[in-house]
C-alpha cells in the first residue's frame, strides 16, 4: 500500500515538474497550475512546508503564554512566547492521539492543554501531565510537542516546515535593519482583515506584483501611491528618480534605510516616497496615526515595501505599518490577512480612528480579489491558455512565476532524491 502511495506521489509530482519545465517563460503559467488538486497539493509539499514562510508579528504574543495558531495546508501550527521570551513554532498537534492543542486564532494560556484528554505541555513544549494511567513504559520526556524551525527579525516572525530550511539569514539580517526604526517589539495590531478569496493563491500574488492593474482599478490607492517599482523600474522616469533621490537625502539625514536590496527572486525590500505631500496610505494621504512609530520624526517615510516570497508584501509608513500575509486554503481558495500596525501607546479614539487606517487598504484588497477572482474564472475556461507578461509593466510577475517555477523544480528533485 505504502508503495503505490508514494509512486501515485512521484508520478504527480513529476507531471507539475514537467508542466513547469516545458512552460513558456515570460508567460502565464498553463491551467493546471492555477487550478488542479494535485497541483495545489504539490504546492502546499513543495513551496510552502519547504520555503519560509512569514507568520506573524512578535508584538501579537507580547507576553509568556501568548499564541497564534495558523494551518500551513493540513498543518495546524502554534507559534508561542515561551518564558524566557523566545517566539517558538510548534506543530500543533498532540503526542497522544493527535488532537489539536491550541484552537483559537490567539489566546493567551499558562500550560498548553489538550482539549480531548488534557495532555498538558510546558510552553517550550515539554509535556508535563499525561494523566496517571499510560503505563509503566511511559516516559514523558518522549513525547514533547514537535518543534517547527522559527526565526525572527524586526519583529517579523517566520516559519519553515523543512527538514533543513533554505538559508534566509542574510535577508533576516537586512530586514532588521530596515525595520529597527519602527521598534515593532513596541507596536501593536491596531486592526486586522481576513478575507477568503476563490482563486489560486498564485494569482494572488501575481495580482500584487504589478501596477499595471492600478489605474483601472485602484483610484483610493492611486492617490497616494506611485506606481513605480523602484528606481531600477523600467518605466521610472527622470522627475520620479529625481522625487526619490530628494527624500532619500531626508531619509539618510534620519537614518532611515532606503535603497532597494534584493534576495534572489524571493525577498526585496526598498523605500519608495509617495505621492508629493502624501504622507501615509489613507485616502488624503495624511497621517492615520497622530504618533509615529518607533524612533520615526519625519513622518514622510513613503513606503517600505517588503517581499517575501511565497506568502508577503508589506507597507511601512512613518505612522503606521501595513502587513499582508497569504494563506492557501484549496485549489482555488486563498485567504488574505491584512494587519494595520501602530505604535502600542497610540490610543484608538484619541491617535487614530480605525476606519481612517484600513479605508485605502480594505477598498484596494477588495478591488484586487474582484480582480483575481474574475482571473480565475477564466482561467477555468476551456479557451485559456498562457497568456504573455509585459516586460515592462509585470516584470514583478515574471520574476514571482520564474521564482516559483525554479523553486519548485529544485525543491521538488530534492524531495524524490532523498525519497529514494
Ligand atoms: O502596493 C502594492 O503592494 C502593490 C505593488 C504595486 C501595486 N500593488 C498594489
Ligand atoms: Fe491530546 Fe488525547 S489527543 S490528550
Ligand atoms: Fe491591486
Amino acid at each position: 500500500m505504502e508503495q503505490i502511495n508514494t509512486t501515485l506521489i512521484g508520478s504527480q509530482l513529476g507531471d507539475t515538474v514537467q508542466l513547469l519545465r516545458q512552460r513558456r517563460p515570460g508567460y502565464s503559467l498553463p491551467q493546471a497550475c492555477y487550478n488542479s488538486p494535485e497541483v495545489f497539493a504539490a504546492d502546499m509539499e513543495q513551496i510552502f512546508c519547504k520555503e519560509w514562510l512569514y507568520v506573524g508579528l512578535t508584538c501579537e504574543i507580547p507576553q509568556p503564554g501568548n499564541f497564534i495558531t495558523l494551518e500551513v495546508g493540513n498543518n495546524p501550527i502554534t507559534i508561542v512566547r515561551n518564558k524566557q521570551m523566545e517566539v517558538q513554532a510548534f506543530h500543533n498537534v498532540c503526542r497522544h492521539r493527535g488532537s489539536r492543542i491550541c484552537l483559537p486564532k490567539q489566546g493567551k494560556v499558562a500550560k498548553m492543554v489538550c482539549p480531548y484528554h488534557q495532555w498538558t505541555y510546558e510552553l517550550d513544549g515539554e509535556l508535563l501531565y499525561a494523566g496517571n494511567d499510560m503505563g509503566d513504559q511511559f516516559n514523558k520526556a518522549d513525547f514533547p510537542l514537535k518543534k517547527v524551525h522559527t526565526k525572527t527579525a524586526g519583529g517579523y516572525i517566520f516559519i519553515s516546515l523543512a527538514d533543513e530550511p533554505p538559508a534566509i539569514d542574510d535577508f533576516l539580517a537586512e530586514l532588521a535593519r530596515y525595520l529597527e526604526p519602527y521598534d515593532l517589539e513596541n507596536a501593536k495590531v491596531a486592526v486586522q482583515s481576513e478575507i477568503l478569496e476563490d482563486a489560486n493563491w498564485k494569482l494572488v500574488i501575481e495580482n500584487n506584483r504589478e501596477c499595471y492593474h492600478c489605474a483601472g482599478s485602484h483610484p483610493e490607492l492611486l492617490n497616494t501611491l506611485l506606481e513605480w517599482d523602484d528606481t531600477t523600474d523600467p518605466r521610472a522616469s527622470d522627475a520620479f528618480k529625481a522625487h526619490v533621490a530628494r527624500k532619500a537625502e531626508e531619509w539618510d539625514a534620519e537614518g532611515i534605510p532606503h535603497e532597494h536590496v534584493s534576495f534572489g527572486l524571493r525577498n526585496r525590500m526598498v523605500r519608495m516616497p509617495l505621492a508629493e505631500g502624501k504622507v501615509a496610505m489613507t485616502i488624503d494621504g495624511s497621517p492615520a496615526c497622530a504618533k509615529t512609530l518607533g524612533r520615526v520624526q519625519n513622518r514622510d517615510l513613503g513606503s517600505l515595501r517588503i517581499l517575501h516570497l511565497p506568502n508577503s508584501w508589506n507597507h511601512g509608513q512613518g505612522d503606521h505599518l501595513i502587513t499582508f500575509q497569504v494563506i492557501p486554503v484549496g485549489p482555488q481558495k486563498t485567504k488574505v490577512i491584512t494587519k494595520w500596525v501602530v505604535h502600542k501607546d497610540a490610543v484608538e479614539g484619541v491617535d487614530y480612528d480605525v476606519e481612517k487606517l484600513r479605508r485605502v487598504w480594505d477598498a484596494t484588497n477588495a478591488q484586487d480579489r474582484a480582480l483575481a477572482e474574475e482571473n480565475q474564472r477564466g482561467i477555468n475556461s476551456m479557451a485559456y491558455e498562457p497568456g504573455p507578461y509585459s516586460p515592462t509593466y509585470e516584470f514583478g510577475v515574471v520574476n514571482f512565476v520564474d521564482w516559483y517555477a525554479d523553486t519548485f523544480v529544485a525543491n521538488a528533485e530534492g524531495q524524490r532524491l532523498s525519497v529514494k
